[in-house]
């Protein structure tokens, strides 16, 4: 099975359904994963598992919990205490469309499933959850700076806001296929570096950022390169983790 279908079919089987009651919140956790996400980070979970000599299906819970920790992220980050979006992906935020209670509720039903759908790992599930956390208080950080007044450290707030769930995806991956410490911590350095890279994508994208665009272009290029190159050595398939890397750079939306 191709990585994006193992991701949509597990994230399926473990998104509460429709019916489900409380039926207000299954609804919003469902349209808040919903399609239209690039499953950026459940990409790089899988094909982490992949690139230290297991399968994609080792790590298809944690990239599922990555996915739901990141959509949860997102309902948050929408409210009207925190950015006041009316609109994602095309579409009305989970507030607008279910009422701010809800998306709140939702928010929090969304992050409990992350743990939940984590610890169903096959192997290492104390240490998968344990990184879930640490890099999601890692996030918590990166927002709590980015919303703070005044000057604020740049390279801080991307790594924790962005960089942190790239990490925990590549080591819940890595881990969930029973990976080596030396290959952890390669796939801790490529994550690192490709959250940075993908967040300069974010502001060339925009057409915003605090460095400038020509400066931009360079840090993504090198972060990118950076990534890639910590990839050698590793004991598995990087092919996925590879192409992820390039498809990132100077990627349409
Ligand atoms: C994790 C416990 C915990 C709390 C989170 C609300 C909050 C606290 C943080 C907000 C962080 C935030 C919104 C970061 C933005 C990161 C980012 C680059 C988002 C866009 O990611 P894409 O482009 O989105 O991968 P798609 O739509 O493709 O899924």
């Amino acid at each position: 099975m191709r990585l994006s279908q193992i991701i949509e079919k597990v994230l399926d089987e473990v998104l509460p359904s429709e019916g489900t009651r409380p039926e207000v919140i299954s609804k919003a956790m469902r349209y808040a994963v919903g399609t239209g996400g690039k499953r950026v980070r459940p990409r790089i979970c899988l094909a982490a598992a992949e690139a230290v000599g297991g399968t994609a299906e080792d790590a298809r819970y944690p990239a599922a919990a990555i996915e739901i920790l990141h959509n949860y992220t997102l309902v948050h980050d929408d409210l009207p205490a925190m950015d006041n979006d009316v609109e994602r992906r095309g579409k009305p935020t989970v507030w607008k469309e279910f009422g701010e209670a809800n998306a709140i509720l939702a928010g929090d039903a969304l992050l409990a499933l992350a743990y939940r759908t984590a610890a169903l790992a096959p192997r290492n599930v104390p240490q998968i959850v344990q990184e879930l956390g640490e890099q999601g208080l890692g996030v918590v950080r990166g927002q709590v700076e980015d919303i703070e007044q005044g000057d604020k450290d740049i390279e801080f707030v991307y790594i924790h806001k962005t960089a942190d769930l790239f990490i925990a995806a590549a080591v819940m991956g890595a881990l969930a296929a029973g990976a080596s410490p030396e290959d952890v911590a390669k796939l801790r350095e490529f994550a690192l570096n490709l959250g940075l890279a993908f967040q300069y994508e974010d502001d060339l994208l925009d057409g915003d950022s605090p460095y400038g665009m020509e400066k931009t272009q360079s840090l993504a290029q090198e972060a990118t390169a950076k990534a890639i190159s910590s990839l050698d050595g590793l004991s598995g398939d990087t092919t996925e983790l590879r192409l992820l890397a390039q498809s990132l750079l100077g990627r349409k939306k």
